[in-house]
């Protein structure tokens, strides 16, 4: 075992260690200028380098040591490396990204210099070096412009590239542990954890991995818009040795949200939070007396392993942490929850007792033919609507299938799954990525944030390749499904079925080592009364195979695709569908755990007509030889009876600004130009519009969101609609302004280093409406071009 992995283990055993404070806070206390930035290295550098801090790890290294001897001269366990804009990625905004290996290199062997000098003094307490491991400046999950949801400005792939590196030159410069830390979207977080199993797989290292998120604002929930548990359920594949919180709220608002981690993790859990929340000048009021008491009762509650601190916080809040910790127990860690463990924004837990769940079908271009033309011609947004309604109509899970010979499969995987994320309604359920193809299911894998089920992996192509598969999906912490196929085809029998179902749960369970409860096997859906008597005998035996897979492989879950067996009566809903609820009665009764279904459109048992049901049993559990022609006889009488799923529109019977209200705290855009041009016409003023209705829904919106009832991605889908008010608007805006006269000039940007930009574009349509002339400068503006814009324009405001 590696050395930091067994001496901290005993140490977590009896007592709570202790991590250091902010670099950032001591780097500003210590005021470096630009030459200490740039030092002989970057002498000649083209761009500002002040405040690139993780540069002086090369260029001030005696700086960077001197805080970490501060640490852990005030009694902290763990140093953390320098180097929270250590990747290529947030590198790239000074023109240094060619730097990062080497920054990561010095990073960790000045901390790992510190820490061998401090066990020195005290052999008792060896002092280690995590390296910390940033979410970067991108989000892969968001995108950074509210007007096309599907854009992203960083891909899995490049993140997990420029991780590598980070992982690399950490590890080569002594790092103990790898913390992935102050995660607000758990697709980065995925990314790296992917490329750190890679390298030290690569190495044949083991390096404990600590990984730590950061909850926001008062939703309580991850800025990409997870619970704390959904974060959890979709990290754990990492095997991480702790999971905590850190950053963004200090200890007291940071506290519900350790009480649900803690509550869910089974491993160790970690709190570092900031010394409260900053003031406005930015700086940090909360004492080291106040953060030392507020992080002691989270030690003496039992709710965390390992605490520190994050931004604000010195040595001396530090010393007053480990005095405060040092003689408390530390929390006692839980066994892992029984069940299978998915997330989407939320978590779905599927345990022993649980129902069946509901796998929503219709998201596939292979089975509906509207999804199939929707993605043809390019209409996402509309295809979105169909996930909307499976969702709305229960499904649980949604299957995502792109298979078409004539569509790039993975392109279109990718498309749909980015903007699946920007709907938080849908998003909120993890999903099923369907394909046949190792390269779709790839690039589905590669855009979800959440715990997803790869539909699927089989023997087909031999032991070899099903584990290389499996692997993959593993590394991509995925549950999958896996087809009863073999080098043979596929299962059609009852012992084949079993022979196919033990053997692949015996190479995923007892040889890959796989959690059993991650294994859902399907043991094939064909289509019954084909005419074929050979047939005849699948819907039972399938059924008999769940029940022998819930007696005989235990842990494991099975799953089928229920349309498939009523084919033969294609255009006959009725029957279809009253198949489809015997069936579904009779496996769930045998232990089927999952179902790909027409979400929504499953009638209940009891409610099929008792002669279609009786004819439909017999077909179902193949009880007489003449079943299926005594069906397709019935089948005439109920022929065609389509019912159609209305949505709920009862809130289009309210009034214009009601109407309006609803829109944007839903985040529905169908209806938002036809509501604005009506609210125009009845007020008569574009400025009436947004005064009014508009910022009344905005206000609700903002109300809701400081109420932690709203959560980001759902607050970008009220902008997105804003946005889509305001500009129909725009032209009566304009003719408007003319008449009125210039009440000032603004400067408005969205500063070096972000690109969110919602608040100030509705600062800027608010502000313009009211006649002031807006000067925009966009996203990630420099200072300088700032400064010399104010100066150029003669503004009378400068808004960042
Ligand atoms: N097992 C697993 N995955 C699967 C299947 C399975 N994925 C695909 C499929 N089978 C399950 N999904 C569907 C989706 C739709 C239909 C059948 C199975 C279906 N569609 C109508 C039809 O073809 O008649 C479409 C009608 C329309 O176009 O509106 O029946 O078994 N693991």
């Amino acid at each position: 075992m590696n050395d930091a992995r067994a001496h901290l283990r005993d140490q977590l055993a009896h007592r709570i260690p202790v991590l250091d404070g902010a670099m950032g806070t001591m780097i500003q206390a210590a005021g470096p200028d630009e030459a200490d930035f740039r030092g002989d290295l970057l002498r000649d550098h083209p761009t500002d380098l002040k405040g690139n801090n993780d540069l002086l790890c090369l260029t001030r290294p005696d700086l960077i040591r001197e805080i970490h001897h501060g640490y852990f001269a005030a009694g902290c366990d763990v140093a953390t490396t320098n180097t929270f804009n250590g990747t290529s990625i947030s590198q790239q905004d000074y023109g240094t990204a060619h730097l990062s290996y080497g920054i990561n290199l010095a990073a960790a062997r000045l901390a790992r210099e510190e820490a061998v000098r401090w066990t020195e003094r005290t052999p008792d307490r060896p002092r280690f070096v995590a390296g910390s491991i940033p979410p970067t400046n991108r989000t892969a999950s968001l995108s950074p412009d509210v007007e096309r949801p599907g854009f992203r400005n960083v891909s899995f792939g490049d993140l997990a590239t420029a991780y590598t590196e980070q992982v690399r030159g950490l590890l080569d410069g002594g790092a103990d542990l790898l913390l992935v830390e102050t995660i607000f979207d758990t697709l980065n977080a995925k990314a790296a954890l992917w490329a750190i199993a890679h390298e030290l797989r690569r190495r044949r290292i083991d390096v404990p991995v600590w990984i730590s998120g950061t909850i926001t604002d008062q939703s309580g929930r991850t800025l990409s818009g997870q619970t704390p548990e959904a974060f959890w359920i979709s990290v754990r594949h990492a095997d991480p040795f702790a999971v905590g919180l850190n950053c963004a709220l200090g200890a007291e608002q940071l506290r519900p949200h350790l009480e649900e981690l803690a509550r869910r993790a089974h491993v160790p859990v970690s709190a570092h939070p900031n010394a409260g929340l900053p003031n406005d000048m930015g700086g940090y009021d909360q004492t080291p007396d106040e953060m030392a008491r507020l992080v002691g009762g989270f030690a003496r509650d039992g709710l965390v392993n390992l605490v520190g601190g994050c931004c604000g916080s010195t040595p001396e809040y530090i010393a007053a942490i480990v005095d405060a910790v040092a003689d408390v127990a530390p929390r006692r860690v839980p066994d892992p929850a029984p069940g299978t463990h998915l997330s989407g924004l939320e978590p779905l837990h599927i345990r022993e007792d649980s129902l069946l769940v509901n796998v929503g079908e219709r998201t596939n271009v292979a089975g509906s033919r509207k999804f199939a033309r929707l993605i043809r011609e390019d209409r996402y947004e509309e295809a979105l609507q169909i996930a909307r309604q499976q969702v709305r109509g229960g499904a649980q899970i949604l299957d995502v299938n792109m298979d078409d010979a004539l569509l790039d499969g993975p392109e279109c995987m990718r498309r749909f799954l980015l903007l699946v994320a920007t709907e938080p309604e849908i998003a909120r359920i993890p999903v099923m990525i369907d394909s046949s193809r190792w390269d779709v299911i790839e690039a589905g894998l590669e855009c979800l944030q959440g715990k997803c089920v790869v539909n699927s992996i089989s023997l087909k192509e031999g032991e070899e390749e099903f584990r290389r598969q499996a692997r993959a999906v593993r590394d991509h912490g995925a549950a999958a499904v896996v087809m009863s196929f073999d080098e043979q085809g596929q299962a059609d029998t009852l012992a084949r079925r079993r022979e196919i179902a033990a053997r692949a749960y015996r190479i995923l369970v007892q040889e890959e080592g796989w959690d059993p409860a991650d294994v859902i096997i399907d043991p094939n859906v064909f289509a019954v009364a084909t005419g074929l008597p050979e047939h005849d005998r699948y819907a039972l035996d399938f059924i008999e195979t769940v029940r022998w897979i819930k007696s005989e492989l235990p842990g494991a879950l099975t799953s089928g695709g229920i349309s498939n067996l009523s084919f033969s009566f294609r255009g006959n809903d009725t029957v279809r569908e009253a198949m489809h609820a015997v069936f579904l009665y009779h496996a769930v009764h045998a232990g089927l755990d999952l179902a790909i279904v027409n979400a929504g459109r499953l009638p209940v048992y009891a409610d099929i007509d008792p002669e279609l049901r009786e004819a439909a049993e017999d077909v179902i559990l193949c009880r007489r030889d003449d079943a299926a022609d005594r069906l397709t006889a019935l089948a005439q009488r109920f022929h065609g009876t389509a019912r159609h799923d209305a949505e709920d529109l009862a809130w289009r019977e309210g009034t214009v600004a009601a109407r309006l209200e609803h829109a944007l705290v839903h985040g529905i855009g169908e209806y938002a130009e036809q509501d604005t041009a009506e609210a125009l016409a009845e007020l008569g003023e574009p400025l009436a519009v947004i005064e009014g209705p508009l910022m009344a829904g905005m206000n609700t919106v903002g109300d809701l969101f400081g109420e932690g009832k709203m959560f980001l991605p759902q607050v970008i889908r009220s902008a997105r609609v804003m946005k889509q008010a305001v500009k129909v608007l725009e032209p009566a805006l304009l003719a408007a302004r003319q008449e009125g006269r210039s009440q000032g000039k603004v400067l408005l940007a969205t500063v070096k280093g972000d690109v969110h930009d919602i608040g100030k574009n509705i600062v800027g349509v608010v502000l313009a409406c009211n006649n002031y002339e807006v000067v925009d400068l966009g996203v990630m503006v420099s200072a300088d071009s700032i400064l010399e814009t104010a100066r150029r324009e003669d503004v009378d405001i400068v808004g960042l």
